[in-house]
């Protein structure tokens, strides 16, 4: 009669727990720790993406072994604003009209419209760290933080004689300042500080790494342990002629053609590679202190990049564009609980980053906010052939998107014009297979996994420098006007 008794208890205290932990009201108990490397403009120059012969990255490589590596992992949009934008506040750009780039002071009222995955774990129980850039620009607003790091400025030293340019971004030479007096290397002994102590409640750690974000300079050791001589892309003669006007608008032709003239590509894809590398380094500091952690086992590492990076690949230079180098970012998360699984674990299907939200909220047994896009992709991480429920999207200005499903890419720009790719047999992306009758099934069938529908461009605190798509001409008039009219009372007020 106990023994029914103290089961019945049992059972409703099992169910109670449940019930409690899908609806949100703080229950903590036993929730995961979730550590969140956040990379800025890393492409898929790392080891285990194989998207570069001479990639140092012992540390993101044996994460990549341990846990789940999405090969096939894309950005919501080529640039950090919209990019970090969508990832943390959980909303497609062509759903929240924030396709640009905006002022920082955006975030006011971004807090009032959506619920931030930093705010939203802090609201359910967990102690929420932050260091270096998580949002684009700098904000540590309490809603979202229970602690931010704040960083020491030191004047970079730079080693003689390697390298080249002296601008505060066009700068491509290693550094021989102490690690300590670096950003990264300050932010990620922040997040092994929180990582190390014993917690009451369960933690978020957001550590935020800056490199390889341009100027790419870092360690000379690490500029050092790369050879001389660095594999140039492939590239195809005539690439681009089957590419209509807005899809070469996005290039940065004239950074190519400016290496190019001074003979310095080599010594740019050399620095980028080393800040992949110091980037590198500084993952392994962070996974180490997750180790010797007292909650190891209880701890859940997500890395990720908030795009790729052109470095000669279609005569282009940077972001900005919906290609694949712009769009391939490496996205591993490996959930620590998970004693009993196979190694190299690998999910070859497309994802969108849109998805990290609902994937960290089902982790943490919590119900993400209604409005969040995407989907969990916690299937993936019990069985990496899992169906996903959607193909990556990508957009780029209102009007442009790329679709990406494991095969595949469609770009369809504002003007309508495509490209249509087959990323299996043509991964540079070289023949736009748009125009090709045999191809016009597979052209449709993507074609109808665009959105829908389109929200109009956000233009309150709009930095819109980088904008392309159908706002580019009317917001490049309206900001000179908008100059113009500075200027006037600038000099009224002289
Ligand atoms: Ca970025
Ligand atoms: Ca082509």
């Amino acid at each position: 009669m106990i023994k029914t008794k103290l089961i019945a208890v049992f059972i409703t205290l099992v169910t109670s727990l449940n019930l409690f932990a899908m609806s949100n009201d703080g229950n903590q108990a036993n929730k995961p720790n979730i550590v969140f490397i956040a990379i800025d403009d890393m492409n898929d120059w790392v080891g285990y993406m194989d998207g570069h012969p001479q990639a140092i990255t012992p540390n993101m490589d044996k994460l990549a072994n341990e846990g789940v590596a999405f090969m096939n992992a894309h950005s919501v949009a080529p640039g950090c604003s919209p990019s970090r934008n969508a990832l943390l506040y959980g909303v497609e750009p062509y759903k929240s009209g924030l396709y640009a780039f905006y002022d920082h002071s955006i975030h006011k009222q971004l807090h009032q419209k959506y619920t931030s995955l930093p705010q939203f774990l802090k609201e359910n129980g967990y102690a929420t760290y932050g260091a270096g850039k998580i949002h684009h620009g700098p904000e540590k607003s309490e809603l979202e933080w229970t602690g931010y790091l704040e960083t020491d400025n030191h004047k970079k030293q730079f080693a003689r004689g390697k390298g080249f340019g002296k601008g505060s971004k066009a700068s491509y030479r290693p550094t021989t300042n102490p690690y300590g007096e670096l950003y990264d290397h300050q932010v990620a002994s922040y997040g092994i500080d929180v990582i190390g102590k014993k917690h009451d409640k369960p933690y978020f750690a957001a550590i935020g790494l800056v490199k390889p974000h341009l100027p790419f300079d870092c360690p000379v050791e690490f500029y050092d342990a790369l050879p001389e001589k660095i594999t140039p892309p492939e590239l195809l003669e005539n690439d681009l002629d089957d590419i209509g006007v807005e899809g070469n608008s996005m290039r940065r032709a004239g950074d190519d053609k400016k290496f190019k003239a001074q003979k310095v590509w080599g010594k740019v894809r050399r620095a980028y590679l080393s800040c992949i590398s110091w980037a590198d380094y500084n993952v392994g500091r962070v996974l180490e202190a997750v180790e010797n952690s007292p909650q190891a086992d209880n701890t859940i590492v997500i890395l990720w990049s908030d795009h790729g990076f052109h470095l000669g690949e279609k005569k282009s230079f940077r972001k900005f564009t919906l290609w694949e180098e712009s769009s391939r970012v490496p996205f591993i998360i490996h959930d620590r609980r998970q004693t009993e699984t196979k190694k190299q674990r690998k999910v070859e299907q497309a994802v969108s980053l849109i998805n990290v939200y609902r994937t960290i909220a089902e982790l943490a047994s919590l119900q993400a906010p209604k409005y969040v896009d995407g989907f969990s992709l916690v299937p993936q991480l019990n069985d990496q052939n899992s169906p996903v429920k959607a193909p990556a999207i990508a957009s780029w200005g209102r009007g442009n998107y790329s679709v990406r499903t494991e095969n595949w890419r469609l770009i369809q720009y504002f003007d309508k014009t495509q490209e249509l790719y087959n990323n299996q047999k043509d991964p540079n992306e070289w023949h736009n297979l748009a125009g090709k009758p045999e191809y016009k099934e597979k052209l449709t069938e993507l074609v109808n996994l665009l959105p829908e529908t389109e929200a109009p461009t956000v233009e309150e605190y709009i930095s819109n420098w980088s904008i392309y798509g159908a706002d580019k001409q009317r917001l490049k008039v309206e900001s000179k006007k908008q100059g113009k009219k500075k200027q006037k009372k600038k000099n009224k007020n002289k």
